[in-house]
Formats: structure tokens, C-alpha cells, sequence
């Protein structure tokens, strides 16, 4: 009796209710009739979990026995969305769970809005690991992701006077019942201090002696494949000062700054940087990163791998994946434990370390490539850098030996940058150390080998591939929206959840006229509930019959979020002058969704700007409410599992050659919207895969944006070619939007007339054009429903499922473990 069932509890209602029970009064010391909220979703977690453990236990057990390769992925960023219903559907679970509280008389809809989202990640990178580690699982490959628990994550958004006010992200305030620390395992995590040199036996060794060092403390969390029983383990790290911090508080006279030390070592895992494309080159960003590179290395050599594993065999055992440069300092790490720990020749190290990474990039804007100062990686790090500089080194004396002596080529392949100061490129570094280089989306692997990256192309032959990025449908398509996932079950039965391109099957239904009557009420029924969560949420109301037109992503100038707000404005000025009569303009809805980081000026003030649109567009009587602007504040992957679903029309309208794939994009189409995009990221692929008739197209491509740049780009004669540019441009500035006030808004405008980055208004005529056809396709309901039906049917490339294939075959080599 003491002991827990080693099959977990029964697979019945009662079960489950006697579970539940359990785990309120035994974990959470309280009797139902006293219990809280909070109380019963911790016991009902606790339950599905129970369920989940002998299956994860089993699965730590196996990999410890088989000792297959596996996956590390090591990501700063995991933005996991909420967990209850997941590990629900993942288990099998969701009809005795619901029947079980059914049966105690718990509003189950009660339990699950307590659970707050763990949100670890600023957004695509951080979700698309989230995907990709719900994949693995469901594949059962074997895989282990590795973090950090952050304190804090991405911020919690709220207007004041419409503007961007940050709130701190405490989701752990009332704990989580999902994750288990292990506190026994900490790893210690040295920084600082010098090296020196030293004699080893007639060898000349360098030795690094740290300055102070803090405990990395694993928390596990449960990947549960979908209906396979396997589960795979993320493990996130959180940042506790040591007992020498806690010593020096005890010893010191000085008891205030001791604490204070102690402090400082546990900021570490505070908080979660919420830029996402500008690196600011802070110190604590790059002690996270070494923080959780380097407990995650060696917890994987000396607590997965067994004692006495020969490490020339390191290969064959495993594959550390870098999510982007923040990982990248785990390769002079992984060559310090080899050289200096292990004692290997630094050949055998290179050799062996040049096989365990592979590294993914995630974007193309030259500003958001990491660079660290020598002084503070020297600092921070001292044998890292030594170790870097080596590296360094012998790739410029292999790149003269093919080249000769070219300088230019080789300041411009060189690791370390010279202007505006000495530093770090770590994106050269990933790439002389990964055995592979992926971009995220055909286009983006392309501009990655042939403007990026070029040079390092031509000197490793076949080492850059492409990975197209996926999502998992079990999220975005089962859970988010039940409607759908039961219509397309019916029409072609179970099975497409983990074949995804099953759905092609749909393409017959698409003729059907039965089928798209019942899929245009799933959509509608999508657009209900959605209204009811931003009624709840936000007091936001959506109209009877407006066409949905969303655009959810950060915000960003190269995302262009203003292409679209200037589409709006442009409607909106020709309703009030009169140009236009309000009955004639097709009823829509814009759903606006987006973060800025904090620093981000000019992204803040288009929030802003948007928000000033809505207010005054949603209340002019001489709009009749045909066109609303809706921002929810707080976009986030909750909201998102709503707002998708509900979407006709998705926003992916990047300028060609700026967003790296997108995944957005590739939500809405699997749940039935229909994209305006450009010829940029993923959405080259998805327009490829669901036809020229299925998607509306517009815009420069890549070649024609670099032939504008080179002719010399003027923002301001598309201002003067264009009348409803100038109008909707003038409007602003006029101050419709601020109460008369023509300074507020005026750096956005000037920021477009004279320098416009990102080409708003040379893409402004085509937008509109496009937004013209939309409308006048929306109008036959019949047909958009038809497109809507082929987007799904053809969209199932897109799965997760399908990219962790792609990266088995042409990267990591690790088969599933049968
Ligand atoms: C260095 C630090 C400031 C930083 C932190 C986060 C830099 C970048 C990021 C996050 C980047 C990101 O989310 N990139 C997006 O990755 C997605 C998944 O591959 C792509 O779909 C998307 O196009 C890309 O912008």
C-alpha cells in the first residue's frame, strides 16, 4: 500500500475519480469539500500524470538499456502552450477524465482555465522546439530537451492608453504540477577566474581556474507521445547559488553583499530575455546560455551515458542540436571536457566534436546574428575563448591552405570579428563546428548558402541542407480545434494525426457539397467560441458574419505589421469621405496579436498606432460596423489555439528575403484559412503545395526587392505615385488618430516616407490589389469554403512530424527506438 502502483492506476472512471481523490487529499492535504480551484486542477493534473509515469519510467529504463542515439536539443526557448489537455490526448485520457468529474461534480472547463501557460519563449524558435520535442516523442525517437526554467517568461502584455505596458510573467507563483525537480542531480557551473598553464607529464596543458560558480538544479517535465506510451523528458534548468555563496554569507562581515551575491547567482534563471531579434550583448544573457549549454553537456556524458563509456564513441551516441547561435558556447565547452577533463589530443576532441554538433539558424536579418566581445567572453569565460581562438585559428590556416593568401576572404570567414569591436561571430562558429547548417524554409536555406553564408558554403561542400519547419498537429489541429479534427475523422477516419499527409484524402470532400456546408459551420462555430473567450478575456466583441482577417505574430518592422494597418486605414478614409458607401465594403474584422520587446521603440509605437486605428475606426457611426480592428492584448499560445481556428484569412506578409519560414503561416492553413502573403519564408512552399487558386499572392519577390535595393529604393515616390497611399499616409499624420496631436504618430510616418527598411510602400498597390481579390472571392462563400478545404487537404507537409524525418535523415541519423 505504500508503495505506487507500478502500471499506474486503472484505466476507468473509477479509477481515476479514486486517483483523483488521492492526490487531493494526499498531495494537496485537502478534502474535496474544502479544495479550491487550484486544489483540483493540481489533483487532476497529479492523476493524468500518475497515468503517464510508469510509461516515462519504462522509456528512462529502455533508453538506459539500449543506449540508441539520441537527440540533445539544446534550446534557450521552449514556449510549451498549456499541458493539461495535451497530456490528456496524448494518454488517452480525455473521456474518463471528463466522465470523472462529471461524476465528483467539478466543472472540468474550471479546472483547466487555471493552468497557466509556461511561456518560456519569445515565439517561433521557442514553439517550433516545443513542436519538435512533441514529435520526437510521438515518433519514439529518443530525445532530451534541454533549457532553462525560467522565473519569469515572456511578459504578460496590457495596454494602458493603448500603449505596450509590460507585466512580469509569475506562472510559478502557485507552483506547477507538471514539473519534478531534482535537486540530488545539481551540476556546478563555473564562471570567471583565469587560465594557466601547467605541466602534465612533459605536456604543456592550459587549465582553466574559475572565479565562482552556481548549482544548476534539473526540473523534468513529461513529453508524452501521442497514443504511443512513449515520454520523453525535457529538462530545464534553474540557477541556485552555492553553498560557497551561502559561506561567504556566514563569514562575512559584510552579510549584506554576501546576500547580495547569492542574489546575483540565482538571477541567472530569472528571467527570460523578451528581445527576439536584436542581441544586446548583456552579460547575464550570456551566462544563461553557458549556464544551461553546459550543465545540459555534462548531465548528458556522465548521467545518461554509462560510466565507463568509451567517448571516442560520443558520435554514434548522440547529436546536440543548437536552436539557433544561443547554444553555440557549447562547443568550446563539450572541447574543454574532452581536452582538458578527458585529456584527449585536441584533434581527436575537434574530430569528435565536429561530429556532435548540428546547427539550425533561424533568420537572415544581418543585426539579429549573436556576437559576443572578446573582453566579455574573456571575462566570463577565459578557456572558452582561448579554446575559440585555437579553433579559430587552425580553420584560417586551412582556408589560406585552399585559397591562398586572401585576406579579405579571410577577415571575412574569420570567427572573430574586428569592427566595431573584437568579438564572437557565433554563427561562424556553429558552422566550422556543426557537422550540418539548416536554414527553416527552402528560400531561407538558399539565401542562407548564397548571401549569407557563402564563402563557408564553398569550403564545406554539402554541409548546409535544408530542414522545412513543421508543427504539430496534434496541438494545432486535434485540440485547437476539435470541430475540424471530428469532420475530417468522419471523411477519412482516424490515422491522419500522425500521417499528416492523409489529408490529402480531403481533396475529394472539397467537391462535396454536404462536406463544405459542414465545414463552413465548424468554421462559424470557430468564430462563436472565439468570441465568447474574447468576450470573457478581453470585453471585445466579434460581429455576426464579418470575415475574420488575422495577423498574430511578434511585432516587427520586417513583418509589416503597418502593410496591413495601412490597408485598414485605407478603407476607413475612403468610408468617411464618402468615396466609398459603408454598405458596399465587405464586413471584416482585423485581429491583431503581437509582443514588442520592451526596447523596441518604433515596434511600441505601432502598437500604439494600431490601437489608436481601433478606437477611432470601431466607433465612427459612419463605418456602420463594417470594419473593426481588435487587439487582444497578450497574444499567446492559449490565445492562439482560439484565434486560429477561427481565422478566414491569415496575414503572412513579410518582405520576400526577410522572414526566415514562419509557422504561423502554416497553423492557419492547416485549420482552413486562406494566406495573403508574400513570396518570403515558408510561404513560398505552402502556396507551391496548395495552388496559385488557393492563396493570394502579392508583392516583390527576393530577386525583385535586391534590384530595387540596388537601384536605389525612394519610399517617398511611391508616396507621391500613389493616391491612396498618400491618403491613408496623410490621414495619420493629420492626426485623426490622435485627437488631433500630429506628433505622436509622426515617427512612424516619417520612418516610411524617408527610409522604410522594409519596403512598406513599395508593396502598399499590390497589397491593396490582393485585399480587392479577397474580397471578392469572400463573397462566394461556396467557393472560399471549397479553397479553405483544399488549403487543409494539401497543407499536411507541414507537420512536425515530417521535419524531425528530414532532420533524421539528412542530420541526426538517430532512428526511432522500436
Ligand atoms: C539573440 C536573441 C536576441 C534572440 C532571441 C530569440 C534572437 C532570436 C530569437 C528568436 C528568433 C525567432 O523566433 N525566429 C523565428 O524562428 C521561427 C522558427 O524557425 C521562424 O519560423 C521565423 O521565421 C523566425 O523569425
Amino acid at each position: 500500500l505504500a508503495l505506487a502502483p507500478v502500471t499506474g492506476p486503472a484505466s476507468s472512471v473509477d479509477g481515476f475519480v479514486r486517483q483523483f481523490l488521492r492526490n487531493l487529499n494526499y498531495e494537496r492535504g485537502v478534502p474535496l469539500s474544502a479544495s479550491t480551484p487550484n486544489d483540483r486542477y493540481f489533483a487532476f493534473a497529479m492523476t493524468v500524470r500518475d497515468y503517464l509515469m510508469a510509461r516515462w519510467l519504462e522509456d528512462l529504463r529502455r533508453q538506459r538499456v539500449v543506449q540508441a542515439k539520441g537527440v540533445c536539443y539544446l534550446s534557450a526557448e521552449y514556449l510549451l502552450g498549456r499541458q493539461l489537455d495535451n497530456n490528456l490526448l496524448a494518454s488517452g485520457l480525455t473521456e474518463i477524465a471528463t466522465e470523472a468529474m462529471v461524476a465528483c461534480g467539478i466543472d472540468i472547463e474550471e479546472l483547466r482555465a487555471q493552468e497557466v501557460e509556461p511561456g518560456l519563449g519569445n515565439g517561433g524558435l521557442g514553439r517550433l522546439a516545443a513542436c519538435f520535442i512533441d514529435s520526437l516523442a510521438t515518433m519514439g525517437v529518443p530525445n532530451i530537451g534541454y533549457g532553462i526554467r525560467y522565473e519569469y517568461g515572456i511578459f504578460r502584455q496590457t495596454f494602458v492608453d493603448g500603449q505596450q505596458v509590460e507585466q512580469p510573467d509569475a506562472w510559478l507563483t502557485l507552483g506547477s504540477p507538471w514539473e519534478f525537480p531534482h535537486p540530488e542531480a545539481a551540476r556546478r557551473i563555473s564562471f570567471g577566474g583565469h587560465t594557466e598553464t601547467y605541466d602534465d607529464a612533459g605536456v604543456t596543458r592550459s587549465r582553466w581556474v574559475p572565479g565562482w560558480d552556481v548549482l544548476a538544479v534539473p526540473y523534468n517535465y513529461m513529453v508524452p507521445g501521442y497514443l504511443n506510451g512513449r515520454v520523453n523528458t525535457l529538462r530545464l534548468w534553474s540557477a541556485k547559488a552555492t553553498d560557497s555563496f551561502d559561506l561567504r554569507v556566514f563569514n562575512s562581515g559584510d552579510y549584506e553583499e554576501a546576500v547580495r551575491a547569492q542574489t546575483f547567482a540565482e538571477n541567472i534563471s530569472k528571467v527570460l530575455y523578451p528581445e527576439d531579434s536584436t542581441p544586446q550583448g548583456k552579460e547575464l544573457r550570456l551566462q544563461q546560455q553557458y549556464f544551461f549549454v553546459a550543465a545540459s553537456i555534462g548531465d548528458f556524458l556522465e548521467h545518461t551515458l554509462p560510466a565507463d563509456f568509451d567517448i571516442h564513441k560520443l558520435p554514434d551516441r548522440v547529436i546536440f542540436q543548437l536552436n539557433d547561435t544561443h547554444p553555440v558556447i557549447g562547443v568550446p565547452e563539450l572541447m574543454r571536457v574532452l581536452v582538458d577533463e578527458r585529456k584527449l589530443e585536441w584533434d581527436a576532441a575537434w574530430a569528435i566534436t565536429q561530429q556532435c554538433f548540428a546547427y539550425t539558424c533561424h533568420t537572415l536579418l544581418p543585426e539579429a546574428l549573436e556576437v559576443w566581445s572578446v573582453d566579455l567572453l574573456g571575462r566570463l569565460l577565459p578557456r572558452h575563448l582561448e579554446i575559440i581562438y585555437r579553433i579559430n585559428e587552425e580553420f584560417l590556416e586551412a582556408v589560406r591552405e585552399r585559397y591562398g593568401d586572401d585576406e579579405m576572404r579571410i577577415r571575412n570567414m574569420s570567427i572573430i570579428g574586428e569592427f566595431p569591436e573584437r568579438s564572437v561571430r557565433m554563427a561562424y562558429l556553429a558552422t566550422v563546428a556543426g557537422a550540418k547548417v539548416n536554414g527553416v524554409a527552402e528560400l531561407h536555406s538558399q539565401l542562407l548558402r548564397d548571401k549569407v553564408l557563402p564563402d563557408f558554403n564553398d569550403f564545406f561542400p554539402g554541409k548546409f541542407t535544408n530542414v522545412t519547419n513543421g508543427i504539430t498537429p496534434r496541438r494545432f489541429v486535434r485540440l485547437a480545434n476539435p470541430g475540424l479534427s471530428g469532420l475530417i475523422t468522419e471523411a477519412i477516419g482516424t490515422g491522419w494525426l500522425t500521417d499528416l499527409e492523409r489529408l490529402r484524402e480531403l481533396e475529394a470532400y472539397a467537391e462535396d457539397p454536404q462536406f463544405r456546408q459542414a465545414f463552413a459551420e465548424v468554421k462559424a462555430a470557430n468564430k462563436r467560441r472565439l468570441g465568447d473567450v474574447l468576450r470573457a478575456r478581453d470585453g471585445l466583441e466579434i460581429s455576426d458574419g464579418h470575415m475574420l482577417d488575422v495577423m498574430v505574430k511578434r511585432l516587427h518592422e520586417y513583418k509589416r505589421q503597418m502593410l496591413k494597418l495601412l490597408h485598414v486605414v485605407t478603407q476607413y478614409g475612403s468610408i468617411v469621405s464618402g468615396r466609398v458607401a459603408a454598405s458596399d465594403v465587405l464586413p471584416r474584422t482585423v485581429i491583431f496579436g503581437a509582443k514588442a520587446a520592451p526596447g523596441y521603440a518604433m515596434a511600441k509605437r505601432i502598437i500604439h498606432l494600431i490601437n489608436a486605428v481601433g478606437e477611432v475606426v470601431n466607433t465612427d457611426p459612419r463605418v456602420e460596423g463594417r470594419l473593426k480592428v481588435l487587439f487582444p492584448p497578450n497574444y499567446n499560445v492559449t490565445l492562439a489555439e482560439r484565434l486560429i481556428p477561427a481565422a478566414d484569412l491569415s496575414e503572412q506578409i513579410s518582405l520576400a528575403g526577410k522572414e526566415a519560414s514562419g509557422t504561423g503561416n502554416m497553423k492557419f492553413a492547416l485549420n482552413g484559412a486562406l494566406t495573403i502573403g508574400t513570396d518570403d519564408g515558408a510561404n513560398v512552399e505552402i502556396r507551391q503545395l496548395v495552388g496559385d487558386d488557393n492563396f493570394f499572392l502579392f508583392g516583390m519577390s527576393e530577386p525583385e526587392v535586391e534590384a530595387l535595393w540596388a537601384r536605389g529604393y525612394k519610399p517617398a515616390d511611391f508616396y507621391q505615385g500613389d493616391e491612396n497611399l498618400r491618403r491613408a499616409m496623410d490621414l495619420i499624420a493629420s492626426g485623426a488618430f490622435s485627437g488631433g496631436d500630429r506628433s505622436v504618430f509622426e515617427p512612424i510616418v516619417s520612418n516610411l516616407l524617408y527610409d522604410d527598411r522594409f519596403m512598406v510602400l513599395a508593396d502598399y498597390s499590390s497589397y491593396v490589389a490582393a485585399q480587392e481579390r479577397v474580397d471578392a472571392a469572400y463573397v462566394d462563400q461556396d467557393a472560399w469554403t471549397r479553397s479553405a478545404i483544399l488549403n487543409v487537404a494539401r497543407s499536411g507537409f507541414f507537420s512536425s512530424d515530417r521535419s524531425m524525418r528530414d532532420y533524421i535523415e539528412r542530420i541526426w541519423h538517430t532512428p526511432p527506438l522500436l
